[in-house]
């Protein structure tokens, strides 16, 4: 079985008009999806080592979502995520080096090595946090989209969360809430078919997760997840709705993991789901898809692109290498950061 919509539909063709963007920003799309599978993989490979103290869950194959909604976001906007952080807030500009400094539970990692993968934080960058509880950051972002209202602040809020999210009582409880009082907020449901090992079909009747969320009177929509142009031109007209008062914007955006639930490599052979599926999935590669896209109309060549995996390549080997030779807390910090005055 090959899992797409249960509509069966597939991803209908996307052709945006790409005059419309300049080169440097679309580069900068491909960049930023590329930077994230980079650091993606060497965590993997590095995780066999067994010295990064904290559970992992690896965003590879999903990073056009996070990469086109956070393009259409400004610094001030407000980011949260459940447990699949990674790309979110490396696209939402958070400091790398301080996200391998809290893997390897390092005393400047980015909340002092008090949260590990599942809980990052980069104020400055608007990059909020994320919560290990699953539907956990709803409410609270949708706190963070009334208190804008409240303190007439312009910022928007954007949440991720998966699609094990919506069997939560506590998203449709935020969704109800930002609906009724038109707050500025995006709901983003990165829908990978799966949670842990229970594929879609076995938890939940068959109705589009998008569809639920109209429901609830909120404008909904479905995206192809694996197509980073048309996730942020989505993202973007959700990010006007929310600035000029219009309410909030549920997306769910379509992308397969390609890696197991958590941890390195693929788990696929434990039998949840079909090596096959895997691979077909991986025909969809929003990296490589896009790269096809700018190539074929003169945006970038090899030699472009060689000159990107290059940069990334150094900027992560910088980043482990800043993490790996920084201090341990102390044990006398242990109950630094545990309460808030
Ligand atoms: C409230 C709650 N129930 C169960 C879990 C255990 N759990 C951790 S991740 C996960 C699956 C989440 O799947 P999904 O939300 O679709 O995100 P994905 O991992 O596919 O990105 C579960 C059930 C949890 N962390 N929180």
């Amino acid at each position: 079985m090959i899992r797409y919509a249960y509509s069966g539909k597939g991803f209908e063709p996307f052709e945006p008009a790409i005059g419309k963007y300049d080169r440097e920003f679309l580069v900068s799309l491909l960049w930023s999806m590329m930077r994230i599978r980079m650091v993606q993989e060497e965590m993997e490979r590095r995780y066999r080592e067994d010295e990064m103290k904290t559970p992992i869950h690896l965003v590879i194959g999903q990073e056009a979502t996070s990469v086109g909604c956070c393009a259409a976001l400004e610094r001030k906007d407000q980011v949260f995520s459940g447990h699949r952080t990674n790309g979110n807030y490396l696209a939402k500009g958070g400091d790398l080096k301080a996200m391998m400094s809290e893997l390897y539970c390092r005393a400047n990692g980015c909340v002092a090595s008090r949260g590990g993968s599942m809980h990052l934080l980069d104020k400055e960058a608007g990059y909020a946090g994320s919560s290990g509880i699953v539907a956990g950051s709803l409410p609270i972002a949708t706190g963070a989209a009334l208190a804008a209202r409240m303190l007439k602040q312009d910022w928007a809020t954007m949440v991720f969360f998966g699609d094990a999210a919506t069997e939560e009582g506590t998203l449709w409880e935020s969704l109800n809430y930002a609906a009724l009082r038109e707050l500025p907020v995006i709901y983003v449901c990165e829908n990978n078919f799966f949670s842990v090992c229970s594929p879609l079909e076995a938890r939940q009747p068959k109705v589009e997760i998008y569809e639920k969320a109209a429901s609830f009177g909120l404008h909904s929509v479905q995206v192809d997840g694996t197509n980073v142009l048309e996730v942020y031109e989505t993202a973007r007209s959700a990010v006007e709705r929310a600035r000029s008062g219009k309410g909030p914007t549920f997306i769910e955006s379509l992308a397969y993991r390609w890696r197991g639930h958590g941890g390195a490599g693929d788990d696929s052979d434990t039998g949840y789901r079909d090596p096959a599926e895997v691979e077909h999935w991986k025909q969809y590669c929003p990296i490589e898809g896009f790269y096809n896209f700018l190539a074929k109309r003169g945006q970038i060549d090899e030699p472009g692109r060689n000159a990107l995996v290059k940069q990334i390549q150094n900027e992560v080997l910088k980043a482990f290498e800043h993490a790996i030779s920084s201090p341990v807390p102390e044990e006398s910090d242990l109950f630094k950061h545990v309460y808030s005055d």
